[in-house]
């Protein structure tokens, strides 16, 4: 710098000032609720070891590939230069060294060797947790994975999926597969029964050939996948909606000449966001495959890998909004403002304080699901754990994943104007959270599933539900310092309980239009109850108290508010269709 100024060159002056940027820390190490739940549950050392460990690495290493992911996105080669077609998806190195490094980590195989018992799922998807936000969405193929892994499993089919099974679980990177779940087609990815277009021709082996279209395909770069169609009978004839479906495998392989076998990669998807993932439109022409369901249930049988891909899809959402938090104050303690730091204005850290609560909520949630799915899978569960979590799956999810977007989206406002800026990253992780609530089921679509389970199982699931949150909340009787979150949590269920038994004297139409609102209801009356639970264990925190007592501030049971103002009465539709037509 040349202070007299009559140098004929110099360097632009920008100004002395740089702002620090926000720094990923140890995400298990900076996450209080996290490591209060698992010394509360899962105390082994071993576990604890591991999760610090990987923390350290996913901060330290596997976040810059995380990103390396996001911009370095997959591409489709159609062809080779002389025009033979190729379809081959060309993924990053670093999109292959988060497949390696999941196999390394167990991040499936842990929920199958069950290294904690009935813990185990606690374990594995608090790893998840601690890898989603850096995992360049290498968690979606982990997802369908599992997913895949649990349906061979349930299914106890052996031939010809043994080898599947082994490859879907394994530590060993060189055998590791992933798996896709192909379901949603051109017609209907909520209505499968009625949009599966695509036909199972059987051969003389017993496999059969699959024609037909798949609109979305995610992570098509797998080595496998389940997928649905109609089995043809002798005459070519397939049986319509729902009940004409089966489940089928198929490999995703290549022949001699390096085609892939019986399918054509249409295009790749222009997403929005989760453009770290392939997502590709397929057809299916002539792919071999093999039927695993019995004829006509396969939707049934698919079920069990959307317990899955919903949970993995609810920590997913959690850990979006704990990774938006977790910079968040970091970057609070960096970033003066009105001659302050933004720590230091009250205001801000009110704004951040909510989000933390919202957060604490989900992931007490979402844990809870897990912790269910793991006695169901050990064989520890009562009845009552088995209708909770059939009823739990579809609630965490749709409630997560809509309080994402709002928690990131809140979050990426805490950086000001950086927040907005694509090279920070912060983006990335609003837009990835707004397929959160689409995927694997729109949030109308559980909220009409959460009907589904409570119709079927003859009010058993809704009597598990009250069951519970009462003894959750029995634990807490005495505690004073919790008495205004434990009536709030008790008048709601009170309320709940009014609301259902009115709703099931009206008819059908009536729980449909209050099927949101009664989702909403059953995970924030739920939720207050395990934060009340959590904050009456002898290890918890007054920051565990706090939170407990801010969440149950809010409305906890909206469907009774709107049912009072005769939201969901049969006058409704008309009206609501005329003013969205106005
Ligand atoms: O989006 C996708 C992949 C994205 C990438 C992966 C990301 C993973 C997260 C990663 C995070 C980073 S794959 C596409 C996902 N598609 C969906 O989720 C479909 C949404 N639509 C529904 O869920 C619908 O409700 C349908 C398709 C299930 C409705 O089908 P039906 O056939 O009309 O339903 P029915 O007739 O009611 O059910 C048929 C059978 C019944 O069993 P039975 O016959 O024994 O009574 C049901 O009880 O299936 C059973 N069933 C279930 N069982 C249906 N849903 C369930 C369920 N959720 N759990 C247990
Ligand atoms: P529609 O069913 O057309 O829904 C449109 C709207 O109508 C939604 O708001 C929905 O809530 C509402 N709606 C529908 N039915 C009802 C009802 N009965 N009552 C009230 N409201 C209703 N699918 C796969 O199979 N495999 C994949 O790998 C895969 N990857 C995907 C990746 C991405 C990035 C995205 C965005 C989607 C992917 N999907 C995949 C598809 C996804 O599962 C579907 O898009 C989703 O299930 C919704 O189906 P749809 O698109 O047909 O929407």
């Amino acid at each position: 710098w040349d202070p007299s100024g009559d140098l004929p060159f110099s360097r632009a002056r920008v100004g002395t000032f740089f702002q620090e940027s926000p720094m990923l820390k140890n995400p298990f190490l900076e996450d209080a609720l996290l490591r209060g739940y698992l010394r509360r549950h899962l105390p082994e050392e071993a576990v604890l070891t591991d999760l610090c460990g990987f923390g350290e690495r996913v901060a330290k290493e596997v976040d810059a590939w995380g990103r390396q992911c996001e911009v370095n996105p997959p591409r489709l080669v159609q062809f080779d230069p002389w025009g033979r077609r190729v379809d081959h998806i060309v993924t990053s190195s670093a999109w292959k060294r988060m497949k390696d490094l999941s196999a390394q980590e167990g991040m499936v195989a842990i929920g199958y060797e069950r290294p904690a018992g009935e813990w185990s799922r606690v374990y594995q998807m608090s790893k998840l947790y601690i890898f989603c936000p850096s995992a360049g969405l290498f968690t979606c193929p982990l997802a369908m994975t599992d997913g895949a892994a649990k349906v061979i499993q349930s299914l106890g089919v052996s031939w010809p999926v043994e080898e599947a099974y082994s490859r879907l679980t394994t530590r060993q990177p060189e055998r590791f597969w992933t798996s896709g779940q192909w379901m949603t087609e051109r017609q209907g990815g909520s209505d499968v029964g009625t949009g599966t277009e695509t036909v199972a021709v059987p051969q003389s082996d017993g496999s059969y050939r699959l024609h037909g279209f798949k609109w979305f395909t995610s992570a098509t770069d797998a080595d496998m996948t389940l997928t649905l169609a109609r089995a043809q009978d002798p005459t070519g004839a397939t049986t319509p909606g729902s009940r004409g479906l089966s489940l089928f495998y198929a490999n995703v392989s290549r022949d001699e000449d390096g085609r892939l076998r019986g399918i054509e990669v249409q295009r790749l998807k222009d997403k929005l966001g989760t453009r770290q993932v392939p997502t590709a439109e397929l057809l299916l022409d002539g792919l071999p495959a093999h039927r695993l369901s019995e004829e006509g249930r396969g939707v049934a049988s698919i079920a069990n890998m959307l317990t899955i891909t919903r949970i993995y899809n609810s920590v997913s959402a959690v850990a979006a909004m704990r990774r938006v938090v977790q910079l968040a104050r970091d970057y609070a303690a960096r970033r003066t403002a009105f001659g302050k730091l933004l720590k230091d204005h009250p205001l801000h850290m009110q704004t951040l304080a909510r989000m933390e609560v919202e957060t604490r909520g989900a992931f007490l949630l979402a844990m809870d699901t897990c912790r269910l799915l793991g006695r169901e899978e050990t064989g520890v569960a009562s009845e009552l754990d088995a209708h909770l979590l059939r009823l739990l799956t579809p609630v965490v999810k749709l409630y997560t994943g809509k309080q994402a977007m709002a928690v990131v989206s809140e979050g990426l406002e805490s950086f000001g104007g950086q927040g907005y800026m694509e090279d920070t990253g912060l983006p990335g992780i609003l837009r990835d959270a707004q397929v959160l609530s689409i995927w694997e089921g729109t949030t109308n679509v559980l909220s009409l599933d959460v009907l589904r389970c409570v119709a079927r199982s003859s009010g058993m699931v809704l009597h598990a539900y009250f069951t519970h949150v009462k003894t959750l909340l029995a634990g807490a009787s005495g505690v004073s310092a919790l008495a205004p979150a434990v009536k709030a949590v008790d008048d709601a269920l009170s309320e709940l309980h009014g609301f259902v038994q009115l709703a099931a004297t009206r008819a059908p139409g009536y729980l449909e239009l209050a099927a949101r609102d009664l989702a909403y209801s059953l995970a924030r009356t739920y939720t207050g109850a395990l934060l009340i639970d959590h904050a009456c264990w002898k290890g918890s925190s007054p920051s565990d108290t706090y939170a407990a007592l801010r969440w149950c501030e809010q409305e906890l049971c909206p469907v009774v508010t709107k049912q009072a103002r005769g939201c969901y009465e049969s006058n409704t539709p008309p009206l609501d269709s005329a003013l969205v037509y106005d």
